[in-house]
């Protein structure tokens, strides 16, 4: 399908779609905002993980995906579970710690899951969702179902043995599984460009003889386009692809973050690729949407929020009966 002559979108998405997407990034957007302004008033405990600024990618990647499909997903979440069908009162209600939310208030912002809609799960160890995510794909391989799996992770995970252990197998099987690494520049402090010696995190993917993509992560267009190749080469039983977002995380690494490892202007210029802002135009352009509408998008999903804080303010904390139900499996 031709979005505008700039954009070739090669996945065939229907108008409602393409808009829809555009109303989830700012879900995904407004959603990490308020998380951030409830920790900075001390509402919220634990920690967390903000992705203000790479919602292109996880929408974009999930965009194609069927409820049969898997992801699993990192310490930086948020974004992908709204991509993959979570609603934002039950994950508000999670991280307000209460028994509405998907983890009935245990899991908190790392432990995300929501199995029915095919998110495996958030994952706090750094590079713990790859394997699972390649054993994920085995099972599918194994009882030959035709769901693939995406596994989400940062640029850190990729020096992590898991990584590389896990890739490798996926590869020798040729497992229907995506690897997106969302290249956000830093690993907490640590910039990538300092902690591996390759140019790009993709360039890993011919150690072990499967494609390797740089995208544009803050193009969504771009990311359901790798994506969509992905998956045709998954399902084809061609095994995995690994597809480097490059993107950047607006905020600090976690709640209390001075930032001193990067300059404002870096994250100046960074902000002048909004991905939400990109691909607005783009749908204006397309004559898909108008400014008029576009706002209205957006005023409706702060409501959505401001009504998953309230649901999620008004549900019950678990009581000490609740201690040990849940806990093991
Ligand atoms: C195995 C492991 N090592 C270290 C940590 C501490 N830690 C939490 S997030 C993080 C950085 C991860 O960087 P990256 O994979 O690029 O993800 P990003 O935070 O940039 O999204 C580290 C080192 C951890 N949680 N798990
Ligand atoms: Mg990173």
């Amino acid at each position: 399908m031709q979005l505008t002559k700039e954009k070739l979108l090669i996945p065939d998405l229907s108008n409602d779609k393409l808009i829809d997407l555009y109303k989830q990034m700012w879900q995904i957007r407004l959603f990490d905002e308020k998380v951030d302004e409830f920790f900075a008033k001390g509402m919220i405990h634990g920690t967390t993980h903000l992705a203000v600024g790479q919602e292109a990618s996880a929408a974009g990647v999930c965009a194609l995906l069927t409820v049969e499909d898997k992801i699993t997903s990192t310490h930086r979440g948020h974004g992908h579970c709204i991509a993959k069908g979570a609603t934002a009162d039950k994950m508000m209600a999670e991280l307000f710690g209460r028994t509405t939310g998907y983890c009935k208030g245990k899991g908190g912002s790392m432990h995300i899951a929501d199995v029915e809609m095919g998110n495996l799960g958030a994952n706090g160890i750094v590079a713990g969702g790859i394997p699972l995510a390649v054993g994920s794909a085995l099972t599918a391989k194994m009882k030959k179902l035709d769901y693939v799996t995406v596994c989400f992770f940062g640029d850190g995970a990729t020096n992590e043995g898991s990584f590389h252990e896990a890739v490798n197998l996926a590869a020798i099987w040729d497992l229907p599984v995506i690897f997106v690494c969302e290249n956000n520049q830093y690993g907490m402090s640590g910039p990538i460009k300092e902690m591996a010696k390759v140019e790009h995190i993709a360039d890993r993917a011919g150690a072990y003889g499967i494609p390797g993509v740089v995208a544009d992560g803050n193009d969504i267009i771009e990311m359901i386009n790798v994506t969509d190749e992905a998956i045709n080469r998954a399902r084809s039983g061609k095994g995995p692809t690994l597809i480097e977002a490059k993107t950047y995380r607006w905020k600090g690494h976690s709640k209390s973050d001075a930032k001193k490892y990067r300059t404002r202007e870096e994250e100046q210029e960074w902000r002048k690729k909004d991905p939400i802002k990109r691909y607005k135009e783009v749908l204006i352009e397309a004559g898909l949407l108008t400014e008029e509408k576009a706002e209205e998008i957006r005023l409706a999903v702060k409501q959505e929020i401001e009504d998953a804080v309230k649901f999620a303010e008004e549900s019950p904390a678990p009581t000490l009966d609740d201690l040990l139900t849940d806990v093991y499996a």
